[in-house]
């Protein structure tokens, strides 16, 4: 396999934060988009989340890709290529190839540059004769897919529930756009958390050992560290609240104090127990997911779900 990715730079990468991070703070509702979590340090600190007791998302999924495998294939068909949106470590995706036949390329897509590069190598390991050709994208960018994953059918494949992170029209909009993207006779294999019980639900983004907080914070350092920041991250914390209204987890930073501080020079104040929203994690019913599905051009095929009714697995087909 070659590295052929297009690998956007980093100065590009680090203006686009700053603009963010200048334009986000300046509102009277503070934000930071999502995607500014996953530097090295975010990243690693996820996969972390994805062990702990309390966040039952990956496991599930895992295990309900292992038990469904079989009839994934037989849904897939042989000789597809495998397109996954939001790689990250890849951990999922060896289950999904192992069963299926003669997949003829794997083009992960992720927004973390190191993380692709070490799935790949990985993945090349488990699976030496497979075509691997990674791109190195914000999955709600528009993007070509490599010229040399060639014009096999195409698999997607969205697991962990990323797609929650997105408003719901954002989510449609990200499945038609991945409808285009992966053309004529495609299919969409994505996970979908499911509504449950908030004794279940909030610890999944409060654990006991504080890593989710951890993650949560990491993106004050990134400010510190990439926009000569002087945030003291000791003095805000990581907060969760359930949205009963939207159906999603909501995740904030608090400043915990009256303080300012000095980003790329600019100042900015936060009063105590004012918020920057940081991320949504939608929670769906499976009949919600599929209008959604609908709605974006995709025909829903088949659903697994485990016996704890925590997480759904989509099987979509291009309508
Ligand atoms: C990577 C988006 C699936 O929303 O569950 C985990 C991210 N945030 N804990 C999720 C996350 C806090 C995760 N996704």
């Amino acid at each position: 396999m070659t590295i052929d990715a297009d690998l956007r730079s980093g100065s590009a990468h680090i203006e686009d934060f700053a603009r963010a991070i200048l334009s986000g703070l300046a509102q009277k509702q503070k934000h930071i988009p999502t995607k500014f979590h996953y530097d090295a340090r975010g990243s690693a600190l996820f996969e972390d989340i994805t062990r702990l007791d309390e966040y039952y998302p990956t496991r599930t999924e895992i295990g309900l890709l292992k038990a469904h495998g079989g009839e994934i294939a037989k849904l897939a068909g042989k000789g597809c290529a495998v397109v996954e949106f939001g790689s990250g470590s890849s951990r999922k995706t060896h289950i999904l190839l192992e069963h299926m036949e003669n997949v003829s390329a794997y083009a992960p897509i992720d927004i973390d540059d190191g993380a692709l590069k070490k799935a790949v190598l990985r993945l090349e390991n488990q699976f030496p004769e497979l075509p691997i050709h990674p791109v190195h994208a914000d999955f709600n960018e528009r993007f070509d897919l490599p010229d040399a994953i060639g014009d096999a059918r195409k698999l997607g494949f969205f697991p962990g529930s990323t797609i929650g992170n997105l408003e719901l029209d954002a989510a449609v909009d990200f499945m038609a756009r991945a409808g285009d993207l992966l053309g004529e006779g495609s299919d969409l294999l994505i996970g979908a958390d499911l509504q449950k019980d908030l004794k279940i639900l909030l610890p999944a983004y409060d654990d006991a050992k504080g890593v989710t907080a951890q993650f949560t914070l990491n993106l004050l350092h990134r400010i510190n560290r990439e926009l000569s920041g002087n945030l003291d991250v000791s003095r805000f914390a990581h907060v969760v609240i359930y949205n009963d209204e939207i159906g999603r987890i909501e995740s904030y930073i608090e400043s915990l104090y009256d303080q300012h501080a000095e980003i790329l020079g600019h100042r900015f104040s936060f009063s105590e127990g004012e918020r920057i929203h940081v991320e949504n994690s939608h929670k769906y019913t499976i009949p919600q997911f599929q209008d959604l599905a609908r709605k974006a051009g995709w025909r829903p095929e088949q659903v697994w779900t485990d016996a704890d009714d925590l997480f759904s697995l989509h099987y979509l087909a291009r309508a």
